[in-house]
């Protein structure tokens, strides 16, 4: 049977910016953010979406594209007899830990998106969202309920293939998306407070380049908003077809993720500032402080439908891309249908997330690493290492078990010194700068 593919480019840009753009540029960019010094991290977070995640972008665009298979099919056609397959396996095995967490955090906004249709999410609860937020993640079946009506829908598209079901469901959520966060933006520009939120966002402290930290987190966001180490993108780019170039639509893919996230930044940083919120409240920014303060706004209700529905479909259009992964891998090794191995996967990974769940209830006394609960900790292990290792191993890959032509050739990139530099951050800049970021910030903890 033919391979599925893009029916065009346009399709699979679209696509590709769907994975890019989900709750990572929403909820962790502006958590990440907050804690990180806001504006510092922000250029720090471009540089590094500029100098390594574009060009990083596009080596697992080229694996993808030239490999013509799944994560780890790819690279044993590439580079057979080889343990070169294992960045595969671990992509495959990263993109399922994430989305299972992932899919928690999803039924969290579709609950709230709900809640703020039907108006119950207007007014502050009593107890206030903090207290209301925690009882009810600590609930055994509700959250549960909503994480697997969430996985049930992402399991249906990706059942319909790739041009039936996810080429279509982006091209109707990747516009929409864009338009409802400018309304957002917009609407937030003219909150009392903006200028104070905007600063934050805009005016760095220089006092913080010297933190490593700051560098980590803002390398570990670039590679997570760009889906970049866990094959997603592999696998996307491997259903386009051979005469689809790939230079312009990665850059093209990565601008557009940087630009979702500075908006999202303008959406959430001036209304935190003008109500009294406080931007270093961690992960539950998005589920806490922002609903109170959309509570006490004009207009708040339909601010909130606005914001969760905008987080309900990044968050979809990016699941779709991490169950495709290991949905594409089964596929064609088990030799289980689409639809069985979208089920299959879909089933292991809504498994692993009731564990993910239930840390936030009756297993909120379990940690794997460090305090953390198994939420961060299977964020933390995929964020700080799957992601960066895989991308340092496909970066590897390109610049140094390719040969030098065929790196550039599958590339794509047609000017010579576009070539060249690329080439020496693939080959010797990337490698060097994750191993040293890692040691320094082990060292610094
Ligand atoms: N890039 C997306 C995000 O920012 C996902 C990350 C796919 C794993 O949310």
């Amino acid at each position: 049977m033919k391979r599925d593919e893009w029916k065009s480019r346009l399709g699979f840009m679209l696509a590709a910016m769907g994975s890019a753009v989900g709750l990572g540029n929403i909820w962790r960019f502006s958590y990440v953010a907050g804690e990180n010094g806001g504006a510092t991290f922000l250029l720090i977070y471009i540089f590094f979406i500029l100098a390594f995640g574009i060009p990083l972008l596009l080596t697992e665009f080229s694996i993808g594209k030239a490999g013509k298979k799944d994560a780890v099919g790819s690279f044993m056609r590439l580079a057979p007899g080889t343990k070169w397959h294992w960045t595969g396996v671990m992509g495959v095995i990263g993109g399922t830990l994430i989305l299972s967490f992932y899919s928690v955090v999803c039924g969290w906004s579709l609950y709230y998106l709900f809640h703020y249709l039907i108006g119950d999410f207007w007014t502050e609860p009593t107890g206030g969202f903090g207290q209301s937020f925690e009882n009810w993640t600590s609930t055994t079946w509700e959250p549960l309920f909503w994480q697997f009506l969430f996985m049930i829908a992402v399991v249906l598209v990706v059942i319909r293939g790739i041009k039936r079901g996810i080429e279509r469901a982006n091209l109707i959520a990747m516009p929409a998306l864009a338009i409802l966060m400018v309304v957002l933006a917009v609407y937030s520009l003219t909150l009392d407070g903006a200028s104070e939120g905007l600063a934050f966002l805009f005016t760095p402290d220089w006092s913080q380049f010297g933190n490593p930290q700051v560098y980590l987190a803002a390398m570990g966001q670039a590679f997570f908003s760009l889906s970049i180490g866990i094959g997603g993108m592999l696998t996307y780019a491997s259903y386009l077809k051979s005469n689809d170039r790939l230079p312009t639509a990665t850059v093209g893919i990565g601008i557009m993720d940087t630009v979702f996230a500075v908006i999202a930044g303008i959406v959430i940083f001036p209304a935190v500032f003008s109500f009294g919120g406080d931007v270093t409240d961690g992960p539950p920014l998005v589920f806490i402080t922002l609903p109170s303060i959309f509570a006490s706004m004009p207009a708040g209700g339909l601010v909130g439908i606005g914001f969760f529905a905008l987080l309900v479909m990044a968050a979809y259009s990016s699941a779709l891309s991490m169950l495709e992964v290991p949905v594409a891998y089964v596929h064609r090794t088990l030799g289980l249908s689409r639809k069985a191995a979208a089920i299959v996967c879909g089933t292991v990974i809504f498994a692993i997330g009731v564990t993910v769940s239930l840390g936030y209830g009756i297993w909120s006394h379990v940690t794997i690493v460090e305090n953390k609960n198994i939420l961060d900790s299977i964020d933390y292990i995929t964020g700080n290492y799957i992601l960066p290792l895989g991308t340092m191993l496909m970066a590897i890959f390109v610049g140094w078990y390719w040969t030098k032509d065929q790196a550039i050739k599958r590339s794509e990139i047609n000017t010579p010194i576009l070539q060249s530099s690329w080439y020496f951050i693939i080959r010797y800049i990337v490698p060097v700068a994750i191993l040293v970021i890692a040691i320094t910030s082990i060292v610094d903890k």
